[in-house]
C-alpha cells in the first residue's frame, strides 16, 4: 500500500515533534526528527560559532533519507525546509505559535539571549512559511496553527483524515 510523505516544518518550539511523534502512533507511519538523526549519525560539516551549534551536512541528511522517502509513509520533522528534494512531499504542514506561546516554550527548553530574540525573530518575520512556499508548490504548502492543546488535537484529527483520503485515492 502506498502512503504519502509529510513534512512538518517551522520555527523551533512550535509543536513539530509533538504533532510528529502522536500522527506517527495513529497512524503506522514513520517518524523522522532530522535535527537527532544528524546528533546521531554526526551529519555535520563543520560549526556555527555565531549560532553556537553544529552546521547540517545536508547531503548526506538526504543521502540518508532517499531509500526511506521513495517507499512513502514517512513524517519528516524539521525546522527548515528547502534542501530536501521537492520531489519527496506529498504536503507540507508549517505549524504557527503565537509569540506569547512561543517565547515561553522556548524560554522553558532553556533558550535565552540572541538564541531566544532570534527564534522569536524567525516567527515574527514566518521565515519558515516564506521558506516552504519557495521550496514547494503553493497549494500543498498548508499553515496551522500550533498554540494550545485544542489545536494540537485538531490538527491531528485534520492530517489523519488526508492521510486515509490520500491513501485510497493512491491504491
Ligand atoms: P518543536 O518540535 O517544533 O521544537 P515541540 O513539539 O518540542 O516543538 O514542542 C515544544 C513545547 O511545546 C513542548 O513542551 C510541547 C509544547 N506544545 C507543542 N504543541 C503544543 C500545542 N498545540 N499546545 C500547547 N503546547 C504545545
Amino acid at each position: 500500500m502506498r502512503r504519502p510523505n509529510i513534512l512538518l516544518t517551522g520555527t523551533p518550539g512550535v509543536g513539530k515533534t509533538t504533532l510528529g511523534k502522536e500522527l506517527a502512533s495513529r497512524t503506522g507511519m514513520t517518524y523522522i526528527n532530522v535535527g537527532d538523526m544528524a546528533k546521531a549519525g554526526k551529519l555535520y560539516e563543520g560549526f556555527d560559532e555565531e549560532y553556537n551549534c553544529p552546521i547540517l551536512d545536508e547531503d548526506r541528511v538526504i543521502d540518508e533519507l532517499e531509500d526511506k522517502m521513495s517507499e512513502g509513509g514517512v513524517i519528516v520533522d524539521y525546522h527548515g525546509c528547502d534542501f530536501f528534494p521537492e520531489r519527496w512531499f506529498h504536503i507540507v504542514f508549517v505549524l504557527r505559535t503565537e509569540n506569547s506561546f512561543l517565547y515561553d516554550r522556548l524560554e522553558s527548553r532553556g533558550y535565552k539571549g540572541k538564541k531566544l530574540q532570534d527564534n522569536i525573530q524567525c516567527e515574527i518575520f514566518q521565515t519558515i512559511y516564506e521558506e516552504a512556499v519557495l521550496s514547494y508548490r503553493e497549494e500543498i504548502v498548508h499553515q496551522l496553527p500550533s498554540n494550545t492543546p485544542e489545536d494540537l488535537e485538531r490538527n491531528l484529527d485534520q492530517i489523519t483524515q488526508w492521510i486515509e483520503q490520500w491513501t485510497k485515492d493512491n491504491n
